[in-house]
């Protein structure tokens, strides 16, 4: 490698270092719109919802939205009740929309995400989180056509 050319690969990284730390992850890696996870000693109540089919070709959750304070932490309880794998995933409507593009295209994508559950049959999870700003946010299954079918619901957090 010449001298010039190693000069312009440094000159590169330097720019994209500081460019990449700005980025999406201002406020730290786990600050999401919608919130960030929480303790679970600072939870102030426990939400339990339940996903399922219907007979009539409907997917559910019971109940079907989540209302929330402004810096409220809530303990999401989700036990999946029905036959199939089923996610709840919280997040902002838009990134939602987002990822079940991208779901779409990689329906076994899984998540290691804290904002996110993948439960199969009869089995429960559980997301503590504290909902940092006031709006309206969502909480979906992303699971090709889930969503269509009924598997969504707003979370409403007043401020
Ligand atoms: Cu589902």
């Amino acid at each position: 490698m010449s001298r010039m050319m190693m000069t312009a690969a440094v000159g590169l990284s330097l720019m994209a270092g500081p460019a990449f730390a700005t980025g999406s992850h201002a406020g730290g890696h786990d600050e999401m719109a919608v919130g960030k996870p929480g303790k679970a000693a600072k939870a102030s109540r426990t939400v339990k919802i339940s996903m399922k089919e219907t007979d009539d070709g409907r997917m559910l959750y019971e109940p079907s939205q989540i209302v929330a304070k402004k810096g409220e932490t809530i303990r999401i309880v989700v036990t999946n009740t029905g036959e199939t794998d089923h996610e709840f995933i919280l997040d902002e409507m838009a990134k939602n929309a987002e990822h079940k593009k991208l779901m779409e295209k990689f329906p076994e994508m899984e998540h290691e995400d804290p904002n996110a559950l993948r439960l199969a049959p009869g089995k429960s999870g559980e997301i503590v989180w504290t909902f940092s700003n006031p709006g309206e946010f969502e909480f979906a299954c992303l699971i090709p056509g889930h969503y269509e079918s009924g598997m969504h619901g707003p979370v409403k957090v007043s401020g």
